[in-house]
């Protein structure tokens, strides 16, 4: 996204003054044709007015859209382009390819007689459209995806033998975010957990890390994860609300069953409400174990961390986007990587000795609803993962990709943490049930890129062409093919001591600690997060109809931390209960949690300048230049659509809100314009009568509210003067210099909010 230089205004520098002027409007021209355009172009070419009726082939993807590699359904690599794994030709053709002259009327007898059943067209076109749906996936049905490539360090090779993990070995992946309530087209930025799905195709086989953006899980045993689902899900009577946990079902579940108690706490944080899938961290959850090229064993937690730091939006931000963007997060990754600002995040682990006992510092390394903190296992970074291109077809790649914990290259095992053990049940299965059959691992997203030889045969959709008489072992007609592999190649089943114990139902005492963590949670946020919680608890429960689930849940936060409770408790409107006798461990605050107080790069961020007419527009295009020199999307904002001095408007005054920027700058002082009235505009309020256009002054206010960065310089300091922001505020950028301004405004952004705007409101 680097502003392109050029040689062109170099070489006009050295011109008369006049032509140097004429040649420097022609050499801005080249610079801003050669300027990335704002993302989101639907298609790969400007369409043109009139439709076209000259027949040629399919337009190719945008440049940003990456697909599924080209293999096969046994994951041998092929060389057919890209292109000819969709639609070709130039011509509509029925599903057999043969060549349609209209699809636009059905067969009939006669033009106002009845339809034909022989309308072998009509029938093929609707039968498939009957057909277009698979079932949504039960819980992450709502997500996003992108392609990308994973490079590893070497720095694991101690500890892992899986090659991928090798220094400088790129391996290709697909990453799918998804929130875990919602259905399909539920809104993203809601209040809840995100998933964090990375398939990585390794050439040892693929390695699934499905993952979520919180370490730690409501649930210590899979056996329990339809209650939590069907608690979390909308009421089974009427089904609402939609992806959301403020309801009685949730909270009446998790105030029982206490154990969810610390992912509650972290969903009730700003982890709960990410600005970006892009600002969000992802966890493997539970502990796996590593193997080494000697056989000898380490258990791990893996981390991804991102480049851009972790940041959520306010609940207020959260709220309005529901509203005005539901496609937020999924619209900010492909953005982001249209205009590319691609992605990273480090992948990490937590290493520990794999004792028989399996635990790190007391804490139960096979129990799901406990963390390590950072501070007492530091996470060691074993490789980065690029973001670098959008799907080709949302279908095709984010919908069908499918997931699975058991997909695990040589190096790589699973330990006996309860819940792990369930979901290497349930991912197979639930695929069964979304796509009907066995064989959706031959679907292009799904195919491995090593050689497959399973002896899996035949079922629903078989893409494969297995030729051989013998597939089963041992065999001698396939001249004994497929050979098991040696213990230097092969998927080793680590001989790990299982307990010499009885069958029971039963978890172990280890797991009785359900408030240690989520105290050290609370503990380890800052004053402004643990308002942030302390609002979040009371706006979910006061959301709930029955006091006595609000009053039990009040009971579990005094076992958390009286002081929270007791505020919850005020909010409610409710007497806060004592602690009861529970025995709940102090332990140190683990100040990695907090996302307050460091500095990030700001890669893909959107700026907001708002621009008169009769401002400094000059200014404007400067500020322009900078945003885009700084890998972010400038965004302007004026009373109408069209041009203002030569720079494209992108949002009107009209279309624009505030959270959609992260930071905004004020470059004039624009007065109402004409639509600024409440029945043509509902966003003007009722007195439009101001010096500023009154979208303007609710834009500032929001941006204000929401403790973002704003910038002004010459009239559009007067703006927010008359708003009351003055330049010795927090994250207030002002002067008369818009280098300078923008300068600043930059490093105000890079610490995600101006935090201490939050206490001034309190
Ligand atoms: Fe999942 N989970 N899960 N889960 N999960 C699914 O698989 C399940 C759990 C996670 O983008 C389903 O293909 C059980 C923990 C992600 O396609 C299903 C249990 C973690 C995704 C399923 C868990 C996750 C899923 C639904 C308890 C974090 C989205 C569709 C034993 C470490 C993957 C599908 C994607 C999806 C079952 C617990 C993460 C039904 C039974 C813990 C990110 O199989």
């Amino acid at each position: 996204m680097a502003e392109k230089s050029d040689g062109l205004t170099g070489a006009a520098k050295s011109m008369t003054s006049k032509a140097a002027q004429a040649a420097g409007k022609v050499a801005d021209k080249a610079e801003k044709l050669m300027e990335p355009p704002v993302p989101g172009a639907p298609g790969s070419e400007p369409p043109s007015l009139e439709e076209p009726t000259e027949p040629r082939e399919p337009l190719p993807p945008k440049p940003d859209q990456g697909a599924p590699d080209r293999r096969t359904p046994t994951g041998a690599d092929t060389d057919v382009p890209a292109e000819a794994m969709g639609q070709q030709g130039a011509y509509l053709t029925t599903a057999q390819g043969a060549r349609l002259r209209d699809t636009d009327h059905s067969l009939k007898a006669g033009p106002r007689g009845p339809t034909l059943l022989q309308d072998h067209h009509l029938r093929e076109k609707v039968m498939h459209f009957d057909h277009e749906r698979i079932p949504e996936r039960v819980v992450h049905a709502r997500g996003a995806g992108a392609h990308g490539v994973f490079e590893g360090y070497g720095a694991a090779d101690d500890l892992c033998r899986a090659a991928f993990l090798g220094k400088g070995v790129e391996t290709p992946v697909f990453v799918r975010f998804s929130t875990v309530l919602g259905s399909r087209g539920s809104a993203d930025t809601v209040r809840d957990t995100r998933g964090f799905a990375t398939k990585f195709y390794t050439a040892e086989g693929t390695f699934d890390l499905v993952g979520n953006n919180m370490p730690v899980f409501f649930i210590q045993d899979g056996i329990k994860f339809p209650d939590i689902v069907h608690a979390a899900k909308p009421h089974p009577d009427r089904e609402i609300p939609q992806a959301q946990s403020a309801h009685d079902t949730f909270w009446d579940f998790v105030s029982l069953h206490t154990e969810a108690q610390h992912h509650t706490m972290w969903n009730m944080s700003d982890r709960g409400i990410p600005r970006s899938y892009r600002t969000m961290e992802g966890f493997g959850v539970h502990t796996f174990r590593l193997v080494n090229a000697e056989g000898a064993t380490t258990l791990v937690k893996f981390h991804w961390k991102p480049r851009l730091g972790v940041h959520s939006l306010t609940w207020e931000e959260a709220q309005m986007l529901n509203g005005i963007d539901p496609d937020f997060h999924r619209r900010d990754l492909y953005d982001a990587i249209e205009a590319g600002a691609f992605p990273q995040w480090e992948l990490g682990i937590q290493a520990f000795p794999d004792t028989p006992e399996q635990t790190f510092e007391g804490i139960d390394l096979l129990d799901p609803t406990k963390f390590v903190p950072e501070e007492i296992a530091p996470v060691q970074p074993i490789g980065l993962m690029t973001l670098n291109a959008n799907p080709t077809n949302f279908f095709a790649e984010s919908e069908q990709v499918a997931f699975h914990v058991g997909h695990l290259p040589p190096g790589i095992d699973v330990t006996d943490d309860p819940l792990l053990q369930a979901r290497l049940f349930s991912y197979l299965d639930t695929q069964l049930n979304r796509f009907g059959s066995a064989n959706f691992g031959q679907i292009p997203i799904n195919r491995p890129h090593a050689p497959v030889n399973d002896m899996l045969r035949d079922g629903y959709m078989q893409q494969g062409v297995h030729a051989g008489a013998a597939p089963y072992r041992p065999n001698s007609l396939d001249g004994g093919c497929p050979f098991h592999a040696g213990t230097d190649t092969a998927f080793l089943d680590v001989p790990v001591q299982v307990p010499a114990a009885s069958k029971v139902r039963e978890a172990p005492a280890s797991f009785a600690d359900h408030f240690s963590q989520a105290r050290l949670f609370w503990r380890s946020m800052t004053t402004v997060e643990q308002e942030h919680i302390v609002r979040a608890y009371t706006f979910e429960l006061g959301k709930c109809y029955e006091q006595a689930v609000k009053e039990r849940q009040l009971r579990a936060l005094a076992a958390i931390d009286a002081d929270l409770c007791a505020q919850v408790a005020l909010g409610l409107g409710l007497p806060a209960p004592a602690p009861d006798a529970t025995e709940v461990l102090d332990m140190d605050p683990s100040p990695a949690l907090s996302q307050v107080g460091r500095s990030w790069p700001l890669d893909g961020r959107t700026v907001g300048i708002v621009v008169d007419a009769d401002g400094d527009l000059e200014g404007v295009d400067a500020a322009r230049r900078a945003v885009l020199a700084a890998g972010m999307v400038p965004l302007v904002i004026a009373a109408r659509g069209g041009e203002v001095g030569g720079t494209t408007v992108q949002r009107t005054f009209l279309t624009a809100r505030s959270v959609e920027y992260d930071a905004v700058l004020v470059a004039g002082a624009p007065a109402p314009a004409p639509d600024a009235m409440p029945l043509r505009d509902a966003k003007s309020g009722a007195d439009s009568t101001g010096a500023l256009d009154p979208r303007v002054v609710l834009l500032l206010s929001e941006a204000w509210r929401h403790a973002k960065a704003i910038g002004a310089w010459g009239a559009g300091r007067e703006a927010l003067g008359a708003l009351g922001i003055e330049a010795d505020q927090p994250g207030v950028a002002l002067g008369d210099d818009v280098d300078a301004v923008v300068a600043d405004l930059f490093e105000a952004m890079g610490l995600h909010r101006a935090w201490e705007r939050f206490m001034v409101e309190a």
